[in-house]
C-alpha cells in the first residue's frame, strides 16, 4: 500500500474516498467538515440526516459512508474524532479507531485510494505530533489486499512538516 502526503484542500482530491472529520450530530460543522459539505452540496447532508434518523448519533471513533455529491471522490467516509481532554490513553485509542474503522469501511466498499485529513487536530485540539504518529502507525499496520493508496492531506504547514518527517521514517 502506497502512502502519500499532499498539502492542500481535501475537497479537491480525486480519490475513491475522502474522509471527513465530522462530529457526532452528523449535521456538519466548521473546518474540513464545513468545506466538504460546502463543496459536495446538499446531497451529503441529506444522507447524513437519513443515517442519523435511522441509526442515531455516531459515536467517537466510528465511521459511516455517504455519497460524495459534487466532489471528485466517489464516497465520503465520515468519522468522529475525539475532543482532546488531556487523557492521552483514551484519546489516542479513539483516534486510532477513527483511522482503523475508516479503512475497514473503505475496504468493504472496494475503495482503492483514500484520503485522510488530520482528524481532531483543529477545533478538537488533539496535539498534532501525537495525532500524526497515531495516524501513520494505524495506516502502516493496516494490511489490505484492496486498498492501494492512502493519501494524508495536510492543510496547515505544521501538520505537513510533522507528516513529512513521520513518513520519511516509515519509508526509509
Ligand atoms: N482540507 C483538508 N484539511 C482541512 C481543510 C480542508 N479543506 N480544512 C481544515 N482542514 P477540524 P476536528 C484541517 O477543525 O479537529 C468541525 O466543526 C485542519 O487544518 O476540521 O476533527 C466538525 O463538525 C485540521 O488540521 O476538525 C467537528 O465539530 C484538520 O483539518 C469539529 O470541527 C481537522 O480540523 C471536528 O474537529
Amino acid at each position: 500500500m502506497k502512502i502519500e502526503l499532499i498539502k492542500g484542500d481535501i475537497t479537491k482530491i480525486e480519490a475513491d474516498a475522502i474522509v471527513n472529520a465530522a462530529n457526532s450530530s452528523l449535521l456538519g460543522g466548521g473546518g474540513v467538515d464545513g468545506a466538504i459539505h460546502r463543496a459536495g452540496g446538499k446531497q451529503i447532508l441529506e444522507e447524513c440526516i437519513q443515517i442519523r434518523n435511522q441509526q442515531g448519533k455516531c459515536n467517537t471513533g466510528e465511521a459511516f459512508v455517504t455519497t460524495a455529491g459534487n466532489l471528485p471522490a466517489k464516497y465520503v467516509i465520515h468519522t468522529v474524532g475525539p475532543v482532546w481532554d488531556g487523557d492521552e490513553e483514551k484519546c489516542s485509542k479513539l483516534l486510532a479507531n477513527c483511522y482503523k474503522n475508516s479503512l475497514i469501511l473503505a475496504e468493504s466498499l472496494g475503495v482503492k485510494t483514500i484520503a485522510f485529513p488530520n482528524i481532531s487536530t483543529g477545533v478538537y485540539r488533539f496535539p498534532k505530533e501525537l495525532a500524526g504518529k497515531i495516524a501513520t502507525e494505524e495506516v502502516k499496520n493496516f494490511k489490505s489486499e484492496i486498498l492501494e493508496e492512502v493519501i494524508f492531506v495536510c492543510f496547515d504547514e505544521e501538520n505537513e512538516e510533522i507528516y513529512r518527517t513521520l513518513l520519511k521514517n516509515i519509508t526509509d
